[in-house]
């Protein structure tokens, strides 16, 4: 393989379905006959349906360090965060000792951890080579009301503000929305004005005031961009989501698959 792989860090709030995405793209992927490396920086992840390539619980789990040093399950998450910092070169090198043309890596639940650590910062440098995105999850739960799709535009920015890669901002669990949620949700990222419209409506207490402002904010930075639906459990929207990384990372060029690609 001529070119470094192509790195996707899944970001999101918790419960967003990171994990589950990560899962279904790799198995996307993989059935295309591309190759992809499943990387856990998870170190609370629970449960085996990641089945990670390389899983950072090998080097700095969150249940050790509670017990080891008599911390709740929030500070235990700060110290780990740090920790793994220490430890991105041996999983550099156990993602090398794998061929990939896409790495794909699943972040820690809170969404906080990521974005806002400095650690966050080395770790995404280290690992994410010079053709990285950063696909920011938009949970619909979070998202059906104006003023929760402002804020999640307003964390997928902070994201953006944080590592400045290109983001790949996604609409997890698409199926979960009614098509006519799903068309108001879509119309509110391609249409400024109708998510404008949309806070404004809602606008009657204080605080939702102030998420019209904060919406002012983010139609001044720049364009929203577009929102793809997908969805892990349905798998759809995944040959999107892999054109889109594509058109980001590769000009729009289509891999070479590295093996035959298998019937889904
Ligand atoms: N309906 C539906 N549920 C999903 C989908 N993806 C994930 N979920 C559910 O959402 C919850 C959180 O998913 P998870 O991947 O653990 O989220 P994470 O915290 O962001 O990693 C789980 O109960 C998943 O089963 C999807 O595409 N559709
Ligand atoms: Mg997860």
């Amino acid at each position: 393989m001529s070119e470094e792989p192509a790195a996707v860090f899944l970001a999101g709030t918790a419960g967003a379905g990171k994990t589950t995405f990560v899962r279904a793209f790799a198995d996307w992927l993989r059935s295309n006959g591309y190759d992809a490396t499943v990387v856990n920086l998870d170190p609370g992840l629970e449960g085996d349906e990641l089945a990670p390539d390389v899983d950072i619980r090998e080097w700095v789990r969150l249940a050790d360090l509670q017990d080891e040093y008599g911390l709740g399950p929030n500070g235990a998450q700060i110290a780990a965060a740090d920790m793994i910092a220490l430890k991105i070169f041996e999983v550099k090198q156990a993602i090398a000792e794998n061929s990939a043309d896409y790495l794909l890596f699943d972040t820690p639940g809170q969404v906080e951890l990521f974005a806002f650590r400095e650690a966050s910062r080395a770790i995404v440098e280290a690992l994410g080579g010079d053709r990285a995105v950063i696909s920011f999850l938009f949970d619909p739960a979070l998202a059906r009301t104006a003023s929760g799709f402002v804020s999640l535009l307003l964390l997928s920015a902070t994201v953006e503000f944080r590592f400045r890669l290109p983001m790949v901002n996604v609409l997890a669990k698409s199926d979960a929305l009614t098509p006519e949620q799903l068309g108001e949700l879509l119309a509110w990222a391609e249409e400024p004005g109708r998510l404008g419209d949309a806070v404004e409506a809602g606008a009657r207490t204080p605080d939702l005031q102030l998420s019209t402002e904060l919406f002012r904010a983010i139609e001044t930075v720049g364009p929203i961009g577009g929102l793809l639906p997908t969805s892990a459990k349905e798998r759809t929207g995944l040959e999107e989501f892999y054109r889109e990384c594509q058109r980001i990372l590769a000009g729009g060029e289509d891999l070479e698959p590295s093996h035959e690609a298998a019937p889904n």
